[in-house]
This record gives C-alpha cells, structure tokens and sequence, in this order.
C-alpha cells in the first residue's frame, strides 16, 4: 500500500519521531521517568498514530529498525533535559523472538552515553505466548545488561501468573481499561487493589496507565500504587515541551 512505501522513506527521513508521557511517582508527586511513543510526522497526511504504523513496521520487518532510531533520539533528547529520568521503550511481540536485541539495544546506550539501568523495557502479554522460552532467554539477556522490564496492559493478556512465575518482570502496567472504569465500577476497583497487593507481595513496582482524574490519582496513590501515567498528568509531547512539565508545580 501506499502507506507501507511511504513508511520505509519516512523511517530514513527521521519522520517517525519520539513524544514523551510523564510516569509520576505517587509517592513524592514528581516525574520519575517517560514513556517513549512513536509519532509519525507524514508531510502530507499530518501526524500518523503508532495504532496505524507499528502494524506496518511490524509487517515490512523495519520495526527493530524503527525502535533502535526512536531510542537513539530519545537518548539524545533527554541528555539536554535538566533530571536524570528513565525512559520506558516499548518492544513489539516480533521482536521478542531476535537474540540481538541486547545487542542492538545495547550499541545505541554506548553510542550515546545513556545508562542501562535508565532504560526499562515495555512489553505486552500476547507478545510472550507464541515462543515464551525464546522470550524469558531474551528478557534475561536485558534483565542483566541492567534494564528493568515491565509488563504492558497488565491484566489483559493471556496467563498472566504463569508470565509472572516465568519471566524476571519488575514492573506491572495496569492496564487503562481498569483504571477509566474504577470511578464507576466496584470490580474495577478490587481488580486494581488486588494487582497492586500482587505487585507488592512479588517484590513488583505497579503503575496506573490511562489516569485521567485527580480522583482516580488520590485513590490510586492511597491505594499503594508506585507510579501512574495518564492524561491528568501529562499526555505525550514532543521533547521541546514533555521536559518542560518537570518544572510545573504540582
Ligand atoms: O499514544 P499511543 O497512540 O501512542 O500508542 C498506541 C499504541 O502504540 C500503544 O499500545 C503503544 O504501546 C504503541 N506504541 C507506541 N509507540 C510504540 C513503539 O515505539 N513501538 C511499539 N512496538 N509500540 C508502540
Ligand atoms: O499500550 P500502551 O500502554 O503502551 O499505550 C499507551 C497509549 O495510551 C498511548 O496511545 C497513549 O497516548 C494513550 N494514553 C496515555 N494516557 C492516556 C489517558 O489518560 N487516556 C487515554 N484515553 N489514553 C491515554
Ligand atoms: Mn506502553
Ligand atoms: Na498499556
């Protein structure tokens, strides 16, 4: 298709960009890292979704390509930023299955000076039930370079304790479809309590995706939940602006 020509020149034109989203930490009130996500700048067409091109780069094998350039720029991004945050790259199930991920990855941290232990990896669930050996041998590989690894969408995925047992997770991601409904759902609720009591049992750090209301930031905060990102805080933004809400009082 039209699009899937136009991707690959976009790619090598810089055109795929890197926005920014706050991950606030419910603790103190201030930005603890941000989550990298992909835009796509098309001269014609105006800024393209990652709903839209992932799919793409995922179907013309250029994803791995894709990802290794938004973390290049988002490495030099955040080196002109006044804190030392994380970053939070998110990795496609394809790529779950490439033994040089490490080492792709790990090339574009010593090319631009940024610390492993900075960068924590994103992945979903449905990403790890089609060859989970392949993808625990490769999550171990960045476990011991130093990333932390949290897992997407918590709670949406297939045999989410099973993963847990498995795989050396750091972090749950619970999903925004839990979070948008606690206002007005009790299972809502218990479901987001009983995943935060999860993660603080097993040792995990748990942040709140899709927090769009200082209520749902208070509950969740008294809740003893780590960390939580959303619309209330911040939504994605290029660099010149994502930095910028760091030195916002809250
Ligand atoms: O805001 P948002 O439209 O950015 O993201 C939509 C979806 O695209 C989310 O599920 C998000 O995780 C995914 N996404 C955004 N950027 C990337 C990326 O760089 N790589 C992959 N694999 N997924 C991404
Ligand atoms: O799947 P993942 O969690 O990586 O996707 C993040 C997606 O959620 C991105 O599309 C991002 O723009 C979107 N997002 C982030 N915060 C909010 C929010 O508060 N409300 C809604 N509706 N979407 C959000
Ligand atoms: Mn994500
Ligand atoms: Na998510």
């Amino acid at each position: 298709s039209r699009l899937e020509v136009d991707f690959r020149n976009a790619l090598l034109r810089g055109e795929i960009e890197p926005y920014y989203q706050p991950l606030i930490n419910l603790s103190t009130g201030n930005i603890e890292g941000y989550e990298i996500l992909a835009r796509w700048q098309h001269p014609e067409l105006g800024m393209i979704l990652p709903d839209v091109f992932v799919q793409i780069a995922e179907d013309t094998g250029t994803i791995g390509e894709m990802t290794l350039r938004l973390l290049r720029q988002a490495c030099l991004d955040s080196d002109e930023w006044p804190h030392s945050h994380y970053l939070a790259l998110n990795i496609s199930p394809v790529q779950l299955r490439n033994r040089d991920l490490r080492a792709d990855l790990c090339d574009v941290l010593k090319e631009t000076g940024f610390e492993a232990h900075r960068l924590e990896i994103e992945v979903t669930e449905n990403a790890l039930i089609y060859d989970l050996e392949t993808a625990r041998l490769i999550l171990w590989d960045l476990k011991i370079a130093g990333m932390t690894i949290a897992l997407d969408d918590f709670g949406t995925g297939y045999s989410s304790l099973h993963h847990l047992r498995k795989l050396p997770i750091d972090k749950l991601k619970i999903d925004q479809s839990f979070i948008r409904t606690m206002s007005h759902s009790a299972k809502s609720r218990k479901i987001v309590n009983a995943v935060i009591a999860l993660g603080s049992s097993m040792g995990l750090a748990t942040t709140a995706e899709g927090v769009e209301t200082e209520e749902s930031a208070l509950w969740l905060s008294q809740a003893g939940c780590t960390s939580a990102q959303g619309y209330y805080f911040g939504r994605p933004l290029p660099s010149s602006e994502a930095w910028l809400l760091d030195t916002t009082e809250r």
